[in-house]
């Protein structure tokens, strides 16, 4: 059953992201699976205050240096991100001149058809990992292992939003840079990723666009300082005393009777 949502709702964002997983598990893109994973999701964006936060933008700086370093860089895309923003991945993939592949947990070859076109109604010239997903990632059993010669097997940066830990394990031991958005900071995908911006995949992506096409004409020696100057372990770490801090003062501030939903 589906409902007309009023703006005026306090949660309307929220729930609007919700309809458009809805629709997109109507579809045929979206797992059910994908609709559980976002609940877990909601959830992390809930505690941080559903804003992207400081630390969040040091991971996009960053990632915005590797994709624009990269030799080839990848934006990997499962059924929530297609479902989700399929044009901020065309966008980001132009911006960044890298390549687009479908790459499924809970792979079927129809779905895999379905997201291509889908991004292809988007903008995407060419979305790989459709017929030609057939080099595979060594020590990864999962259907997620299948991937194109010409985009995953080969790229040396990749971008993976709501991914499972073993493939950004798997990528990681080939030598890969991960650039890893998950709501998560104690994911395992978190935690193994080169890059982790924390932060809900509707926001991060445009934002990381605009660190892309801000960054562009920087030399490539600045990029590689600011790469140089990042540390993943300090990030999460920034993200977990953001969380710490920000639950301490909702606390004093419910206990005060001075803080309801939907504030900062
Ligand atoms: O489309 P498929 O077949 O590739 O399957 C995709 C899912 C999402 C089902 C699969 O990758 C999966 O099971 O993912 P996990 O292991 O549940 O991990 C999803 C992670 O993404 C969790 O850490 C969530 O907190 C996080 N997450 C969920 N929604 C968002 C998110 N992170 C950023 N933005 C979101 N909107």
């Amino acid at each position: 059953m589906r409902i007309e949502i009023p703006r005026a709702h306090p949660r309307y964002q929220s729930l609007m992201i919700r309809e458009k997983l809805v629709e997109g598990f109507e579809k045929g893109l979206v797992v059910p699976q994908g609709l559980i994973a976002h609940g877990r999701g909601e959830c992390f964006d809930y505690i941080i205050g559903e804003k992207t936060i400081e630390p969040a933008l040091k991971a996009m700086r960053a990632a915005a240096a590797a994709l624009l370093l990269a030799k080839h860089p990848v934006v990997s895309v499962n059924g929530n991100v297609a479902a989700l923003v399929p044009e901020e991945v065309v966008r980001l993939a132009k911006a960044s001149n890298a390549k687009i592949e479908v790459n499924l947990f809970y792979r079927t070859e129809e779905r895999v058809k379905r997201i291509a076109e889908v991004l292809k109604l988007h903008g995407a010239e060419e979305v790989l990992g459709v017929d030609d997903a057939t080099a595979t990632i060594p020590e990864l059993f999962s259907e997620r292992r299948k991937v194109s010669p010409r985009g995953i097997y080969v790229a040396d940066v990749v971008l993976v939003a709501l991914e499972d830990g073993d493939r950004t394990e798997a990528l990681r031991k080939m030598g890969k840079t991960v650039i890893a958005i998950d709501l998560n900071p104690l994911s395992r995908t978190s935690l193994a990723a080169s890059i982790t911006i924390v932060d809900n995949v509707v926001r991060a992506l445009p934002k990381l666009t605009e660190f892309v096409e801000e960054m562009k004409n920087e030399p490539r020696g600045y990029l590689e300082e600011v790469l140089k100057g990042y540390s993943n372990a300090k990030v999460i770490s920034e993200v977990l005393d953001y969380i710490n801090r920000r639950l301490r003062e909702l606390s004093e501030r419910i206990h005060e009777k001075v803080w309801s939903p939907g504030e900062p």
